[in-house]
């Protein structure tokens, strides 16, 4: 064990005056061309013929796009195509360079315009497979040349492409997905993104992830122009470059980030000039100068030329796999349509542009090149594109053929039933570097809630290496409550680790590392923050298990806690359980007791479901007793934590403590004896067990400390209404915190809470 060294800082006053630079930038520094390439022997005819190859299959795919929504594609008169139409006609140059410049092990996430991008990482891929693997993917082809098996995996990817743009089963995503989040998991395609930016962060955690595993594959970041004004987007350049990867923090393992940020710059976002409107710069590869102190390497370059990306991405890979990442390459293009195809473009941009832009055609410039080399003439290119319409048309027709998914499907693939009950041998090995934090139980065995979850914690991190820890001021400090002091000590920095306060981030790069393979747990300091992070949680982690069409899943727990009683105010507070119960997708927990703070944090680390932790900073000195070692407690199974006949009362958190505290006076003074369910899980949610109760004392209460507007309460009060309304004796009752905002003053704030006499009064009411 080699104990992990302790940093403090030294930031001593230093007013020294300097003058710095903020790094340059290199703009459309390529002279070379395909000769030049051949001579240097950076490509063989091969390749590039396979890069025209994939260009046309691009521009072949997207034009059938266009020609089926005006009726005209002729290998499918009439087919009804719907769904977005945001083609990528004018970029292919950008995708292919790229991607024909990437390992088929790397990775890439896209963006809503990112056909072009699936097509070009899938074909990259596919074309660097071995025999075996192409078989794999085509398990029903004769085909006994290499040749012709990697022109059967070819079609069968630009069907399953396409089978995905028609919502069908065959799709790569099952026809969940679509178009604006179509993701080729095989072909290291980490998924398309509808939320503009929202894929930024989840390649910076993918990048993440595989710098944790000291793997050397690189993760390339599509992303348009419009991106880079976004805030997780500059939040990621910001995450990508900490010094914490590369400095004396590093360890053993000082690299930077293996993350190439790709801008699409096409120049315009929807409508809005990204030139000389909403943005203050000319070139967008300035982005990266604020971020790292030696300049983050930054370059433009002619995305028109596919050879040039290449050339960029190849050099940018290079320095990645060397521990230099991250990257930032913008790739000037242009989109020859609409942002979609009911966009007519006459209100934003001119015709001399377009033109201006379509002479500087890729494909054109490609097809040139390789006659002048003498590669191929011009009867072997109009073979070669009579050969790839004829690809994409039996693809299409066999999609269009493909199998629609049953409605009774409609929200299979919303949750895995898997977990990691197993934990593979390469993952069990070597975990801690010094003894772990060992919470003292009192006699009769209790700890409090917070070290039952920091125990939670430490067992299954010494259990499992792919479960990583993050958050603000978690590492020496120990988190804002102390919670999880000694963690980073115990399993070093590489697993336990400070972030910059960016709560997207946290999220987002958790959604990446998770869905290339580790098991992060995050901490949001306030649930209050989570806020900040709602579309990396309701958009990406909730979400990805089913757009993928359930080909990834997203093992992460966002662990975020609740204010409120501590007179903090409104931004400080918030019981906002119920917004995350409002998203399909998300597991939401939350634990009364130190029991079950800590089985149920256990069962939710080792779920591959994305869960939405919930704790009470009220409740963290509670005690309990808490069974040392391996204790779980199964998610969505609800405890009965006090057995009654007269009345049932149903909470959560540390309304739980409410409802019991109200059952000892009802009992005490009013002789009326109230049962509780303590729900522990609001998705899953164990209906069953309220069912029950409620069927047996007929009368009931829900309550939580969450303000009641739009409150979970009055899903659990309908569905109880609805399914057990003839066992009731009156109607339901319902708790919660006004509905109001949470106030400073310590009488404002007990008014504003719900307590036990609140409960007592709505159960004499019932009576
Ligand atoms: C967060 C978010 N805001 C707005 C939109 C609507 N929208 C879709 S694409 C787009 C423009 C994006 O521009 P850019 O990033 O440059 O990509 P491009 O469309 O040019 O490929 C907008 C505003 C969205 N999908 N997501």
């Amino acid at each position: 064990m080699t104990a992990e060294p302790t940093y403090r800082s030294d930031a001593r006053p230093d007013f020294a005056p300097f003058d710095e630079s903020c790094g340059s930038v290199i703009g459309f520094g390529y002279a070379g061309d395909l000769a030049s390439e051949l001579g240097s022997g950076t490509i063989t005819p091969v390749e590039a013929l396979g890069l025209l190859d994939d260009m046309l299959a691009i521009r072949e795919l997207e034009e059938m796009i266009v020609r089926l929504r005006s009726g005209g594609y002729d290998p499918l008169p009439g087919y009804d195509y719907r769904g977005p139409t945001h083609v990528s006609i004018g970029q292919e140059g950008t995708a292919v360079g790229a991607s024909t410049a990437l390992r088929p092990d790397d990775q890439v996430t896209s963006s809503h315009r990112g056909h072009g991008d699936a097509i070009a990482k899938g074909f990259a891929a596919i074309r660097l497979m071995g025999d075996d693997e192409l078989r794999a993917r085509v398990p029903g082809s004769t085909a006994t040349s290499r040749a012709d098996l990697l022109e059967a995996a070819l079609e069968e990817h630009v069907y399953r492409v396409i089978a995905e743009l028609f919502g069908k089963e065959e799709g790569y995503s099952r026809g969940r997905g679509g178009g604006m989040h179509i993701g080729d998991f095989s072909t290291g395609n980490l998924g398309a993104n509808a939320i503009v930016g929202g894929s930024v962060p989840i390649a910076t955690g993918a990048a993440m992830a595989a710098r944790y595993e000291r793997s050397d594959r690189v993760v390339c970041c599509f992303a348009g122009d419009g991106a880079y004004a976004n805030g997780v987007v500059l939040e990621s350049l910001n995450w990508a470059a900490q010094a914490q990867w590369t400095n004396h923090f590093a360890g053993d393992h000082p690299y930077g980030l293996p993350v190439i940020y790709l801008i699409q710059n096409n120049h315009y976002g929807m409508t809005h000039r990204t030139d000389d409107e909403v943005m203050g710069i000319r070139h967008l590869a300035r982005r990266g100068a604020g971020f790292a102190e030696d300049g983050m390497h930054a370059e433009t370059v002619n995305g028109m030329d596919v050879l040039a990306v290449r050339d960029a991405v190849r050099r940018a890979a290079a320095l990645c796999r060397a521990g230099d990442g991250p990257v930032l390459i913008e790739a000037s293009t242009y989109r020859y349509y609409g942002h979609s195809l009911s966009d007519p473009r006459n209100e934003y941009r001119t015709r001399e542009e377009e033109a201006a832009w379509k002479a500087t055609d890729p494909i054109e410039r490609l097809r040139g090149q390789l006659a002048a080399a003498g590669i191929v003439d011009g009867d072997g290119i109009a073979a070669i594109e009579t050969a790839v319409r004829d690809r994409n048309a039996r693809a299409a027709v066999r999609a269009a053929a493909a199998t629609d998914p049953d409605p009774a499907d409609v929200i299979k693939y919303l949750y895995t039933d898997t977990a990691a009950d197993e934990v593979p041998a390469a993952a069990r090995a070597g975990v801690t570097i010094a003894p772990p934090p060992v919470a003292k139980r009192e006699a009769d065995g209790g700890i409090s809630y917070k070290d039952a979850l920091r125990e939670a914690m430490v067992e299954e991190m010494a259990r499992d290496s792919r479960v990583i820890f993050y958050g603000e001021d978690v590492a020496d400090y120990g988190g804002a409550f102390k919670l999880t002091k000694g963690l980073m000590e115990t399993f070093g920095r590489d697993r336990v680790f400070n972030t910059p306060i960016s709560e997207a981030c946290i999220c987002g790069t958790a959604v990446g590392a998770a869905i290339v393979g580790l098991r992060p747990i995050v901490e949001l300091m306030y649930m209050d923050f989570a806020l900040m992070s709602s579309d990396q949680i309701a958009n990406q982690a909730a979400k990805w298990h089913y757009m993928s069409g359930a080909q990834v899943e997203v093992p992460l727990v966002i662990r975020a806690s609740v204010g409120a009683g501590k007179g903090y105010g409104g931004q400080h507070s918030q019981s906002l359980e119920s917004i995350f119960t409002h998203i399909p997708g998300m597991y939401v927990i939350y634990p009364a007791t130190p029991a079950d703070a800590k089985g149920l944090l256990k069962s939710a680390i080792r779920t591959n479901n994305p869960v939405m932790f919930v704790e009470s900073q009220g409740l963290y000195p509670t005690k309990g007793i808490v069974p040392e070692g391996e204790h779980l407690v199964p998610l969505g199974v609800a405890r009965v934590a006090r057995e009654g006949t007269d009345a049932t009362l149903v909470a959560w958190g540390p309304a739980v403590l409410d409802v019991l505290g109200a059952a000892e006076k009802l009992q005490a003074e009013h002789g009326i004896s109230a049962e509780v369910i303590d729900l522990r899980s609001l998705v899953p949610l164990d209906m069953d067990t309220v069912l029950a109760s409620v069927r047996k004392t007929g009368r009931c209460v829900v309550a939580s400390q969450a303000v009641l507007i739009g409150s979970y309460v009055n899903e659990i009060v309908a569905r109880i209404q609805l399914e057990a309304f003839d066992d009731l004796d009156g109607p339901v009752g319902r708790i919660g915190a006004a509905n109001g905002i949470s106030p400073q003053a310590e009488g404002l704030e007990k008014a504003f809470l719900p307590n036990a006499d609140d409960v007592v009064r709505a159960v004499l009411a019932l009576v």
